[in-house]
């Protein structure tokens, strides 16, 4: 059964008046048109005000990491800077920012008293959003675990799910009063099996059965999360998770390669899925992994009513799909599935499934294939396996080697185009029954882009960092369009 609460509701925050084509279909009345950012990716300030380092500090110094040394120091200095980066989104019209709050900002040692000049700056961020008439939308936890809470053992033990559920007590005494959208966590995908898996992410740990352990103890932060926030905010104020689900499809129609995607649903997906939604670990799961843990002694019988506290919203990611087969079928790569090389695979139990990439598709400066069915179809998919379950896109866009014309103009049709797509897959779910609330593209600006660096462009705005310049490129243009009629704008015509 989906866990929904059910007064379940998405209010639009600022009213949107519709000023499509005549013809143009609309966006659902009240649909949210966002962007978002993560901490560690935008803020810089790394040392300032009692920030302690997290994983990303200390994995990003660490050689070989991360592309060019870079590390997030710096960034895009969005510490100093929010307060023309929510001017400049005022300017581009968008409704909603989602941004995440650094654990090790507002608690260093992800223990005990929280520091208010941390806290203060997430104070002010939002008190300028507010006055400027955006909603503002706050993640929790966006990969940046504090240094002090890996030392002690990391996700992989279960005490730090009791550390998040503390701070997330923190936060929402912070700013639960001017804060009514709440996401717990952003991809524990990512936190548990590139951290502890393939180690291409933070803490960069190889350890598979350390990724299952961290899968687990990231369900139940959320769960312990959700518990504490609904304890301690307003009624009205909306909780969710944000996963980035796999659209996994196998090669070819054999049963091995239906067997693959099966193997690969389990672990990309359902793993969250099934506690999260359905309380309960998925059966093949368990088996895929039994030579790994023992989910009987990992998961306690009070574990799973906790995880499965009712959210009310499903924040997808979605960028490209994930095809899949036995080595059998095709040349796939088992070590590249498009989330960075490693020779230690983020697949635990299902290592030997390879990974390929669509023929005759564009491609983003990620290597990632252009496919906005993907997103109709997990968007469709995911409102089949749990109906009734609201859904926001909190993060789709795309990385491609933007630079500033003479004219000091960046001009990025690529990044028009896939939006344009996706935002109609969005469209043609919807119409399909897919009841999506919102659409928050990524990025709002160029930034660190983990273990690539500052080397792929996601933003809509491009940062210059010498100077920390912000241009928007021509995809800002658009997308202020699109918010500013509510509909897909018209195809330029190519002959005109
Ligand atoms: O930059 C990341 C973001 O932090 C999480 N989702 C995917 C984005 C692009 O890789």
């Amino acid at each position: 059964m989906t866990a929904v609460r059910p007064d379940a509701t998405l209010t639009p925050t600022a009213a949107t008046v519709p000023h499509g084509e005549p013809g143009a279909p609309l966006f659902p009345a009240g649909f949210v048109w966002g962007a978002a950012t993560a901490a560690y990716q935008v803020e810089g300030a790394a040392a300032e005000d009692g920030r302690t380092p997290s994983i990303w500090d200390t994995f990003s110094r660490t050689p070989g990491k991360v592309r060019n040394g870079d590390t997030g120091d710096i960034a895009a200095d969005h510490y100093h800077r929010y307060g023309d980066d929510v001017a400049l989104m005022k300017r581009l019209g968008l409704k909603a920012y989602r941004f995440s709050v650094s654990w090790s900002r507002v608690q260093p040692t992800g223990r005990g008293p929280a520091v208010e000049r941390g806290l203060d700056f997430y104070r002010k961020l939002v008190d300028e959003l507010l006055t400027a008439g955006i909603t503002p939308v706050a993640t929790l936890y966006h990969w940046d675990l504090p240094q002090e809470l890996e030392d002690a053992g990391g996700w992989p033990e279960r005490a730090t799910a009791e550390r998040f559920a503390d701070y997330a007590a923190i936060m929402a005494g912070a700013l639960g009063d001017r804060v009514g959208m709440w996401t717990t966590l952003n991809e524990p995908w990512c936190s548990a099996f590139l951290g502890y898996g393939s180690g291409v992410h933070a803490p960069g740990r190889t350890e598979p059965a350390a990724a299952l352990r961290a899968a687990h103890h990231l369900n139940l932060a959320h769960g312990r999360a959700v518990e504490v926030l609904r304890d301690r905010l307003p009624a009205a104020a909306q909780i969710s998770v944000t996963l980035n689900l796999h659209q996994v499809r196998p090669l070819t129609t054999s049963a091995e390669d239906a067997d693959a995607a099966r193997r690969i649903d389990a672990v990309g997906n359902r793993v969250f899925t099934g506690p999260m939604l359905r309380g309960e670990y998925p059966e093949d799961l368990i088996a895929d992994t039994a030579h790994l843990v023992d989910w009987s002694t990992l998961v306690r019988d009070s574990d799973l009513p906790v995880i499965s506290r009712p959210v009310d919203v499903l924040g997808v990611n979605y960028y490209t799909p994930t095809i899949v087969s036995t080595p059998a079928s095709g040349a796939g790569d088992t070590r590249n599935d498009g989330h960075g090389n490693s020779d230690h695979s983020p697949w635990p139990g299902s290592e030997h499934v390879a990974f390929h990439l669509a023929e005759g598709r564009p491609r983003t400066a990620m290597n990632w294939s252009v496919d906005p069915d993907g997103l109709y179809d997990l968007l469709l998919d995911v409102t089949r396996d749990h109906p009734g379950l609201p859904l926001m896109v909190t993060e789709n866009g795309a990385a491609f080697d933007d630079y500033v014309t003479p004219e000091g103009t960046v001009e990025d049709p690529e990044r028009i185009a896939y939006l344009r797509g996706h935002l109609d897959a969005v469209q043609r779910a919807v119409a399909d029954g897919a009841d999506v609330r919102g659409y928050f593209l990524w990025s709002l600006m160029d930034n660190f882009e983990w273990a690539y660096g500052y080397s792929k462009r996601f933003g809509a705005v491009y940062v210059d960092y010498a100077s920390q310049l912000r241009t928007p490129k021509a995809s800002a243009h658009w997308y202020a369009d699109v918010i500013r009629r509510h509909a897909l704008p018209p195809v330029p015509d190519a002959h005109a």
